[in-house]
């Protein structure tokens, strides 16, 4: 039986959706809306308790968390070259950079928070814009200097569930900082869209909810 993805299209449950595409196993996708209360329906608070996505029916269970489920998965299933084995030298800078992608994420949350959803200027905070802008460009830094060494993934020994946790994190930064000062990390974006099992992850979901701009902006003055 497929697992059940509880997906807003564009948002974090694209990491699991993408993952679960690598792996050969894609998952049956139930859809929610950021903003029209479907989140808040009773059934699916039962399912994730800080009424957010992902959350993976899989294996007999419900998972909530994006890491600990592209974790699991990698765990869990065999015969893939997504995760370096736990007695490898790379083992560490996988798990770091697994998680390292929610630092990047929780930076974009708050100022999507910021450009999208206060949508009346007065509740905007500038000071807050330009803080979180700032605290974002200073986070991708590790990327792009992982990357210097020539490098298209972010283990030296190739494509892992690292990149597929940072994939779609930089695919939602690049709306508040400009790549241009990126240059490894712009092109290592592109390597990972052109990935077939990104592209059918992306078909599977439909059109990302969240932004109409390609690019956000700080407000003047
Ligand atoms: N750390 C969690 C964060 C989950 C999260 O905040 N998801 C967002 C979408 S990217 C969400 O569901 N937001 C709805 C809300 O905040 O009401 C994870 O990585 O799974």
């Amino acid at each position: 039986m497929a697992a059940i993805l509880h997906s807003i299209a564009g948002s974090r449950s694209f990491r699991v959706n993408w993952l679960l595409h690598e792996l050969g196993e894609p998952a049956e996708i139930v859809a929610y809306a950021i903003m029209d209360g479907s989140l808040q329906q009773p059934d699916f608070k039962s399912k994730s308790p800080a009424r957010r996505v992902p959350a993976l029916e899989i294996d007999g269970r419900v998972m909530y968390e994006s890491g600990a489920i592209v974790q699991y998965l990698c765990e869990a299933r065999g015969g893939h070259s997504l995760m370096p084995a736990v007695d490898s030298q790379e083992r560490a800078d996988w798990l770091q950079w697994l998680h390292y992608a929610e630092t990047l994420g929780a930076g974009v949350q708050n100022l999507n928070m910021q450009h999208l959803f206060l949508f009346k200027d007065w509740m905007k905070s500038p000071t807050v814009m330009g803080i979180e802008t700032k605290r974002l460009a200073i986070a991708l830094k590790a990327i792009e200097a992982a990357l210097t060494d020539g490098r298209d993934y972010l283990l030296a020994s190739g494509f892992s569930a690292a990149d597929v946790m940072m994939g779609f994190t930089l695919d939602s930064a690049r709306r508040y900082v400009r790549f241009d000062s990126y240059p490894q990390t712009a092109a290592y974006l592109e390597r990972l869209k052109s990935r077939e099992a990104y592209q059918a992850a992306e078909a599977a979901e439909g059109p990302q909810q969240f932004y109409t701009q390609d690019f956000y902006d700080l407000p003047e003055g």
